[in-house]
């Protein structure tokens, strides 16, 4: 089979994961990839259920997002926000007028007793995405950020105080009762490759590997496991990645990242910047461009991840 024709199954969480996602939407069919999308960053904000990560993988694959910041949609206003700041509200979290309407229709569905899952179908077929988006649970999951100033709710670590507080640990709240969804259980059992997306291994896969029975589901398989580097020259490509692994006592690389799936993955990408791997950790692996800037560098880098695999039969 030629590598376009198989199904591929990717792990991500926000910006970094969404531009992989974008670029395996270019090359591949779209009832041939699902995007397993990590819900630990969802919180409740003005009565309304808000899923950043959910949302930068619709708005991305859309062709919807705000490319400057990565998350958000492009043409936005912010009057509703401007009438909260006028009634003396804080408003640190930045929801455009149009974002909102994302927020109202899937906190209506989920008062009617709908799944995620199926509110993220709904909203991925109104705005013409073809490939399967699933959150990685239908169960309410909130990573929740232990700092040098108490514990935070993500958002509240990551935007309102700008990741800056100095992370000491991290749970994730609701895990124990999160269970995998039969969408997140086909995909995985038909799946012929799994991808980890260039996200944050800590504060995006870690949460949906959490999910109750996903690492067994993922080493049932005997397919290619391959994740792709977040870090680049020490240094992360968007968001505290390399701060947060610092904090945790890592070494800011991409082998600490490799080392960090170990157990899961048959290969790993480094990036081509940095020359010095240490390949001695037995995972196969391969250095590539993984800098995404523009939609075409997106679909070459998918491309060449795809082609590598089914070169090595990394199984
Ligand atoms: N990130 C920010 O840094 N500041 C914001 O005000 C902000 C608002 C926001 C609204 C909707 C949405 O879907 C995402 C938003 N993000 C914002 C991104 C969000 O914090 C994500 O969780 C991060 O990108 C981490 O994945």
């Amino acid at each position: 089979v030629a590598v376009t024709e198989k199904n591929i199954v990717v792990l991500v969480g926000g910006v970094g994961g969404a531009k992989l996602a974008l670029g395996l939407q270019q090359i591949l069919k779209p009832e041939n990839l699902t995007i397993v999308v990590n819900t630990g960053d969802d919180f409740w904000h003005y009565g309304l259920r808000v899923c950043p990560d959910i949302d930068t993988v619709l708005y991305t694959l859309s062709g919807r997002v705000n490319k400057e910041n990565g998350w958000g949609l492009v043409n936005e206003s912010t009057t509703t926000l401007q009438a909260l700041r006028d009634l003396g509200e804080e408003t640190w979290f930045l929801l455009g007028d149009k974002d909102i309407a994302t927020h109202m229709l899937r906190s209506e569905m989920l008062r009617r007793g709908y799944r995620l899952t199926a509110i993220v179908a709904r909203l991925a077929r109104g705005m013409g995405i073809g490939a399967n988006i699933v959150p990685m649970t239908d169960a309410p999951v909130a990573t929740m950020v232990n700092t040098d100033i108490g514990e935070l709710e993500f958002q509240e670590y990551f935007v309102k105080h700008r990741w800056q507080p100095i992370v000491k640990s991290l749970r994730y709240q609701g895990i124990e009762d999160a269970q995998l969804s039969l969408e997140v259980k086909e995909a995985l059992a038909k799946a012929d490759v799994l991808l980890i997306a260039p996200s944050n291994p800590w504060l995006s896969i870690a949460p949906i590997l959490a999910v109750v029975g996903m690492k067994e589901a993922i080493l049932a398989r005997d397919i290619p496991r391959v994740a792709v580097t977040p870090i680049v020259e020490g240094k992360a490509i968007k968001g505290p990645a390399a701060k947060l692994m610092n904090e945790l006592g890592y070494e800011v690389s991409g082998e600490s990242v490799a080392a960090f799936y170990e157990d899961l993955i048959t290969g790993f990408v480094y990036d081509v910047r940095d020359k010095d791997i240490n390949k001695s950790n037995g995972t196969k692996s391969i250095a590539l461009d993984t800098i995404m800037l523009s939609d075409d560098d997106k679909a070459r880098l998918a491309q060449q991840i795809l082609t590598w695999i089914d070169e090595k039969e990394l199984a």
